[in-house]
């Protein structure tokens, strides 16, 4: 029996209200659908197992789906089985890992994305041409693995800081280029960039910049919010490089920043006081767990919605042949 008036809600204090605004763009790149496309269709064209050579995309959500689906995801080649097919991940790999599937006779399927390839193969030409590479980017990160294997041990060297690039052994007459890992920090890359150009005034790079178009973009989008927001929400995973870039970008700012993966990890205590939270995503989070973060601020706050829009995106890319329609 319901009873009229029941005595929680006449004791119930109204919501306060919470204005949430939604950087756009955020979450998946065209790179993330297409990697996990990549692995949905394998299994639907070997059957399952598909083994999947790191997670294919920094997101834990991501990685459980598919491992629902029958994809099993190892850290090296010699945990699969020869006759089981492999998917490479969204971060490239080193020349090695796919010399080794050829040497084992194995079906593998690379799902590097196109603008982390691209930075591939500028390496290569880089090399042909004789000049050293100086590579910007995070040590023991997978793509920074991989870009640096695609050529000979010696002929690349990794600069994470400015204090790094004072620390370099070179002179102004060797043949120096640069490039740089798709993920990082825009601002930051700038200063590495001219700090390298200012010691090595024969320094090459590349034509456009590496960080790739998703990168930029929501970096960019979160310089519009992080101003107007007393607290900004990321969703992401520790290990995903461009997720943690959009953190130490509103700190920067000077707004306070938190990296979460689930809606159950936020901590009501950090909506103490805030009237305006900034919310975005790493290229790698599913737009299904911004909406969960939202449902659940809904049950603390009278939330309203509003979505800042840095820039248009509408990029895809093409599928690998063998997996195309
Ligand atoms: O989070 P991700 O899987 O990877 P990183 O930002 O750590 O590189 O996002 C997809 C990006 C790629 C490649
Ligand atoms: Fe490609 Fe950039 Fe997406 Fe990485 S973040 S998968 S480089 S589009």
């Amino acid at each position: 029996m319901n009873a009229p008036f029941p005595a929680q809600d006449a004791a119930a204090k109204p919501l306060l209200p919470l204005e949430v605004l939604i950087a756009a763009p955020r979450g998946f790149c065209a790179g993330v659908d297409r990697a996990i496309e990549i692995v949905e269709r394998a299994l639907e064209k070997y059957g399952a197992p598909v083994y999947v050579r790191h997670e294919i995309v920094h997101n834990k959500f991501v990685v459980d789906s598919l491992k629902q689906k029958g994809a099993i995801f190892v850290e090296e080649l010699d945990e699969v089985p020869e006759d089981a097919p492999v998917v490479f991940s969204a971060h490239g790999v080193p020349k090695t890992v796919p010399a080794e599937a050829e040497r084992r006779n194995m079906v593998y399927v690379d799902a590097t994305c196109p603008l982390v390839s691209k930075v591939h193969r500028q390496a290569e030409r880089q090399i042909e041409k004789g000049q050293h590479i100086l590579f910007i980017g995070h040590a023991g990160h997978p793509e920074v693995i991989g870009t640096m294997g695609q050529v000979p041990e010696g002929r690349i060297t990794l600069v994470e800081t400015l204090d790094d690039v004072a620390e370099l052994p070179f002179t102004k007459e060797d043949d120096l280029s640069y490039l740089s890992q798709t993920t990082l920090s825009v601002d930051d890359t700038r200063a590495i960039v001219e700090a390298l150009e200012t010691r090595y005034p024969q320094i090459v790079g590349p034509k456009a910049e590496d960080i790739c178009y998703a990168t930029s973009n929501r970096q960019a989008a979160v310089k519009q919010i992080a101003g107007g927001a007393d607290f900004l929400l990321v969703i992401g995973a520790p290990n995903s490089s461009n997720s943690l870039r959009l953190v130490e970008v509103a700190e920067r700012l000077g707004t306070e920043a938190r990296l979460i993966q689930r809606a159950s990890e936020i901590d009501p205590a950090w909506l103490e006081g805030v009237g305006t939270l900034g919310l975005t995503a790493g290229a790698s989070a599913p737009e299904m767990l911004v909406r969960e973060v939202v449902a659940k601020l809904g049950e603390w706050r009278d939330v309203r919605e509003r979505t800042i829009t840095a820039a248009e995106e509408k990029m895809v890319f093409k599928l690998p042949r063998e997996l195309a329609d």
